[in-house]
This record gives C-alpha cells, sequence and structure tokens, in this order.
C-alpha cells in the first residue's frame, strides 16, 4: 500500500479523500492555490504545498506545479478527484514519466472515453446500445446530410472533444443542418480546440441514469447499480438519487449489464460511470463513460456500504476488489442535495465569507462539506460548497430526512441554492417520481417552483 498520498484537488472532495487515507493508514500532501491557505483540506492534511495564485491555470491546473509538490514531499501516488486534473490524459502521463502513480485508468483510457465518438464507436463494436447516429466523427456536411436521411429528424450535432452538455446543436429539420453543423463544429473548435462533430438521433425528455463501474488490475469488474441524474439545470446537476424510480429490477439488470460489457470493452481500471439516456418507451442508450470519481458518489455509498475510494486507492496499488458482485446489496434510497453557494433566484455565484454554519445531523444524514463558520468561499472555483445526502429505508424516509435536514441548514454570509433544494423535495412529480432532464425547465417556469406564488 502507498505510504504517502498527494491530492491535487480542493474542497470537499480533497477532505473526502483524506478522511479515506486516514482509515488506510496512508499520509496525505494537499496542494493549494493562494485563495485556499485557510482551507480545511490544507489543515487535515499531513503536509502541504502552495502550487500558485488562485487562477485554476495557474495552480489547480498547472501540471508542473502540482507534480513538483509530489516530488518535494516524496508523495508516491496522485488522487485527482473530480474536475481539474481529473480526465487530463497528458497528466496522467506525466504522472506515470515520473513514477508517481495516478489514482485513475490508464491515459490510453481516459484519453479514449473522452473522445466521445471513440467512446461510441467502441460501444457500438462491444454491443452496447447507442443511440442510431454516425459511425464516428463526421467528414463534411453532405455526409451528415446522408446519415440524417437514413435515421431521421430531430437531431443532435455533439462535439466529440464535448461531454456534459457543450458544443450541443439540436437540428429539428433539413434546412437547419448546415446552418447548426456550422455552429456546432466552430464552437467545439474555438472550446476545445477540436472542431470534430458526431451526430445522433434526439432523445426526446430523457431520463439520465448512470452506473457505478469498478474495475481492478486483475480484471475484475462489477457494479453498483445506477445513480437517477435527471434533476439538473443546464447540465449542472442538482440532485441525485439511487434507485432510480424508473428502473424494475428487470430493465436494472438489462443496463447493469450494459454497463460491465461496457468497462470490460475497454479494460476498465478503477472506479468509473457508464451514462445511459432512457427514453418513454424503456429503450436505454449509451452517451458516455467518465473516468473518475464522481461528485455524486456518496449517493452509491449510502445505498451500497462500500467506500468508493478506499476501493480506488487500493485498486491503484495493485490490490484486487475487497468484494465481488454478489456482495454488493442495495439496501434502502439515497437522495443527495448539492448546495451551492448561489442566489438561489438568478443562479449567479454568491462568494464571501461565511458568518453562520450549522451543519444538519441526525439518522440518515452525511454531509460532504469543507465549509466552516468564517470560512471564505472564493470566487475563482466551482460554487458547489456542500453536497447533503439523505438515506432512508424507503425513498419516502429520504425525502423526509432531506427535508428535515435542508430544513435546519443554516449557511449565512452567502446566498445558497438551500431554498431552491427545499421546494424540489417537496414538489409533487418529484414526490411521485415522475422526472425527466425537463423537470427542472418546467419546473422553473411553474409560480411555485419560480418562487412567484
Ligand atoms: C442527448 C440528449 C438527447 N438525445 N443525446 C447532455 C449532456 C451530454 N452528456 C449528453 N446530453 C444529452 N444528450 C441524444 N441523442 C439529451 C441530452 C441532455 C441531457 C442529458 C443528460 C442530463 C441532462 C440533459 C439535459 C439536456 C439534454
Amino acid at each position: 500500500m502507498f505510504r504517502k498520498i498527494l491530492i491535487a484537488n480542493r474542497g470537499e472532495i480533497a477532505l473526502r479523500i483524506i478522511w479515506a487515507c486516514r482509515e488506510l493508514g496512508i499520509k496525505t500532501v494537499a496542494v493549494h492555490s493562494t485563495a485556499d491557505t485557510d482551507s480545511l483540506h490544507v489543515k487535515f492534511a499531513d503536509e502541504e504545498v502552495c502550487i500558485g495564485p488562485p487562477r485554476n491555470d495557474e495552480s489547480y491546473l498547472n501540471v508542473s506545479a502540482v507534480i513538483s509538490a509530489a516530488e518535494i514531499t516524496d508523495a508516491e501516488a496522485v488522487h485527482p478527484g473530480y474536475g481539474f486534473l481529473a480526465e487530463n490524459a497528458h497528466f496522467a502521463e506525466v504522472c506515470r514519466e515520473c513514477g508517481l502513480t495516478f489514482i485513475g485508468p490508464s491515459p490510453d483510457v481516459i484519453r479514449n472515453m473522452g473522445d466521445k465518438a471513440a467512446a461510441r464507436r467502441a460501444m457500438v463494436a462491444a454491443g452496447v446500445p447507442t443511440v442510431p447516429g454516425s459511425e464516428g466523427t463526421l467528414d463534411s456536411v453532405e455526409q451528415a446530410a446522408e446519415i440524417a436521411e437514413t435515421i431521421g429528424y430531430p437531431l443532435l450535432i455533439k462535439a466529440t472533444a464535448g461531454g456534459g452538455g457543450r458544443g450541443m446543436r439540436i437540428v429539428l429539420e433539413p434546412d437547419d443542418l448546415v446552418r447548426q453543423y456550422e455552429a456546432a463544429s466552430g464552437e467545439a473548435g474555438a472550446a476545445f480546440g477540436v472542431p470534430d462533430v458526431y451526430l445522433e438521433k434526439l432523445v426526446l425528455e430523457p431520463r439520465h441514469i448512470e452506473f457505478q463501474v469498478i474495475g481492478d488490475a486483475q480484471g475484475n469488474v462489477v457494479h453498483l447499480f445506477e445513480r437517477e441524474c435527471s434533476i439538473q439545470r443546464r447540465h449542472q446537476k442538482l440532485l441525485e438519487e439511487c434507485p432510480s424510480t424508473a428502473l424494475d429490477d428487470d430493465l436494472r439488470g438489462r443496463m447493469a449489464e450494459a454497463a460491465l460489457t461496457a468497462a470490460r470493452a475497454v479494460n476498465y481500471v478503477n472506479a468509473g460511470t457508464v451514462e445511459f439516456l432512457l427514453d418513454k418507451s424503456g429503450d436505454f442508450y449509451f452517451i458516455e463513460m467518465n473516468t473518475r470519481i464522481q461528485v455524486e458518489h456518496p449517493v452509491t455509498e449510502m445505498v451500497t456500504g462500500i467506500d468508493l475510494i478506499k476501493e480506488q486507492i487500493r485498486i491503484a496499488a495493485g490490490e484486487p476488489l475487497s468484494f465481488t458482485q454478489s456482495d454488493v446489496k442495495m439496501s434502502g434510497h439515497a437522495i443527495e442535495c448539492r448546495v451551492n453557494a448561489e442566489d438561489p433566484d438568478t443562479f449567479r455565484p454568491s462568494p464571501g465569507q461565511i458568518s453562520t454554519f450549522h451543519p444538519p445531523g441526525g439518522p440518515g444524514i452525511r454531509l460532504d462539506t469543507a465549509c466552516y463558520a468564517e470560512a471564505v468561499v472564493p470566487p475563482y472555483y466551482d460554487s458547489m460548497i456542500a453536497k447533503l445526502v439523505a438515506r432512508g429505508n424507503t425513498r419516502g424516509e429520504a425525502i423526509l430526512r432531506m427535508r428535515r435536514a435542508l430544513d435546519s441548514f443554516v449557511v449565512e454570509g452567502v446566498r445558497t441554492n438551500i431554498p431552491l433544494q427545499q421546494r424540489i423535495v417537496s414538489e409533487e412529480d418529484f414526490v411521485r417520481g415522475r422526472i425527466s432532464t425537463a423537470f427542472m425547465e418546467r419546473f422553473l417556469e411553474s409560480p411555485v417552483g419560480s418562487g412567484k406564488g
């Protein structure tokens, strides 16, 4: 096992990784920007290295600064968390060249799954259901038109370097095709430096359901069920839960098999997520694979009892998974609400100094956060400041616990979206489990959801 790990991240996930290291008896190194000197991840790590000024590209995204910090502290491995360098194949390569273990999959797998058209091709070859569309990257708008005729409209043009909704364009009819192809390709070129795009049939009002998978270096791959992630706004997830109200045992079994096939097809080693769209007729399609630990991993931990971060670390150290597929049982129901420092009406970030911080607790409640009273929420980073997770024996109990926890969660000094989350978990369609990726748009338009009622 590793003696010392450097955590190339900040905030709640850096702290979460520190707790896992403590339980494994591993020393930790925190890195931080000058904006994060007083952050909790810095306080609780065994060692700390300041790696640069507040801007991401000069600190948390600065590959040579992070690698240097690992070298001067004699760390053996790097945990990237999520975001920042977590899905940067170049960083994983540099780690390897410097004799550091990157706690994640190989650079090749990161690169392949990061190219969304290549990932799609790999899944078609493996027999995983994908949305009807182009075989790979489109060569020309003429080729796009030909494929469009065979699959029909409406369509979606997606950037191969995209993911998470960036560089996507809807094409409702043939007349829109040239314009939207050029718009998607232009935006992708500007945003990612790669103008390549591919085509998929548009799935209307899908649910976003992802499967947690984990594979070890011995070739064992298991799944840890799904997370329902349909409640999002502009591709930012707000609330996730497990199990999904849309799955029965049969559909769950078939989607889990597809997720395992996907992971095995790329010899996946690490915790990973296979994302699917589920349409109204119950058909599901692979869309992307994420090669990192995800923000919403606590939902899975709360219903399976498995510590995903500890497993990631063990796997990176060459140890086999500590459990088999038949050991993985789903017990109860878990819901996660992301708490963001933002104006609940405008969704604009609300950085500043927290004055009062009363965290909720009690039965079935888990709060992952690096906040404390008098902590400063800097303006330079993501506005998510806490993840509130409620577990109950049933979905109903999880909802009641979440409401109770949100009601007793006091954050003053910055605005938060707690009022928005309170409204979501009291909304009738949510309580009935009648949700899709269109939920938030409808919710925000309605008199109650908009706060206008
Ligand atoms: C789609 C789709 C409908 N049809 N693909 C958005 C983010 C990226 N991961 C994929 N996304 C979508 N791909 C086809 N062929 C609808 C979405 C989508 C979506 C997906 C997941 C979660 C929220 C979403 C919100 C809007 C659109």
